[in-house]
């Protein structure tokens, strides 16, 4: 695909029912507003099209005996945007989707699944995001999103109609970890799975990070999604998300990162999720979230 020309899908998931608090739900509005229609533009990039997966914030009294919260609401915007991620992406788009709760991520993993055939996902989270209904602490289904796309979980992806084979662990590379539950910290030793901690970040330097997270999800694969939660970044660059941990990413090296991304021509889907307005002050966060998409969309200082 050449930079012009470039088509971007937009898909709005405004869900927040399996956040930790919420406000999630406000967030593609509030990137909306943030200007991000003007930056992709600014790029020389076209929106093909515009989505707004329509999704449930009030909780119907459910019945149902899930460990996970809102399970069943999860699953029918999980479905959703399935489908609006596989219609972009046989629609030639790049697809970009904006959360949202992290939980928006299997639906985002489910229909890219179903178009590649092998996948590479680098997760840019304070969290793994790696717990299953049985081994949650909070029960929230934001922090189960990969533990889903992996199989792993009750819940998975032979109950999203239209999804692929599940994500395989050995193409997943973390970036920002620092607040682990324990049995997300087994998880990832019994899983091999590729975690550049924020030690990892402080010892070696965002870029040789971001080098070698390439050629583990450049190597073997057909496609490479950026799955971006805000909470990755320092609370004090981005207040406005739902579960913020001290000890984040600072400003140039998330937009170094995702620079780095850019050049290699290789992304081929981003989502970004948790800004909650309800937390931020001025708009500061939607603000960082629009200049980092455009920064992986290819924005250059010169
Ligand atoms: N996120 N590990 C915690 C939990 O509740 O399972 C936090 C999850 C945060 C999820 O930020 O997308
Ligand atoms: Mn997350
Ligand atoms: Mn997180
Ligand atoms: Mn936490």
């Amino acid at each position: 695909k050449s930079e012009e020309g470039r088509q971007v899908a937009i898909i709005k998931v405004p869900f927040g029912l399996a956040g930790a608090r919420g406000g999630a739900e406000l967030g593609p509005d509030e990137l909306i507003t943030a200007g991000l229609r003007r930056e992709i533009a600014r790029l020389g990039l076209t929106v093909q099209r515009e989505v707004r997966v329509d999704c449930t914030n009030m909780p119907a009294s459910s019945t149902e005996k899930s460990r996970g919260k809102y399970l069943s609401e999860v699953r029918q915007v999980s479905e959703r945007v399935c489908r609006e991620v596989s219609n972009a992406v046989t629609g030639g788009a790049f697809p970009l989707v904006l959360g949202g709760d992290h939980s928006i991520a299997i639906g985002t993993l489910a229909g890219l699944s179903a178009n590649y055939s092998k996948l590479g996902v680098i997760w840019f989270d304070a969290h793994a995001d790696l717990n299953t209904e049985e081994h949650s602490l909070s029960g929230n289904v934001h922090g189960m999103g990969l533990a889903v796309a992996m199989g792993h979980s009750s819940f998975n992806f032979s109950q999203i109609p239209g999804a692929g084979s599940f994500i395989d662990p050995s193409k997943v590379v973390y970036i920002g970890l620092r607040d682990l539950d324990d049995y997300e910290k087994l998880q990832i030793r019994t899983l091999g799975i590729k975690s550049y901690t924020m030690h990892d970040i402080d010892r070696l330097g965002i870029e040789q990070v971001i080098k070698q997270a390439l050629s583990i999800v450049g190597e073997g694969t057909d496609g490479i999604h950026i799955s971006f939660d805000m909470d990755c970044l320092d609370p004090r660059e981005a207040p406005g998300v739902g579960t913020p941990v001290p000890g984040g990413l600072n400003y140039r090296e998330a937009h170094f990162a995702l620079e780095l991304l850019a050049s290699t021509n290789r992304i081929t889907s981003m989502e970004l999720v948790e800004v909650n307005p309800l937390f931020d002050q001025n708009r500061h966060t939607a603000r960082l979230g629009v200049e980092l998409i455009a920064s992986l969309l290819g924005k250059r200082i010169l």
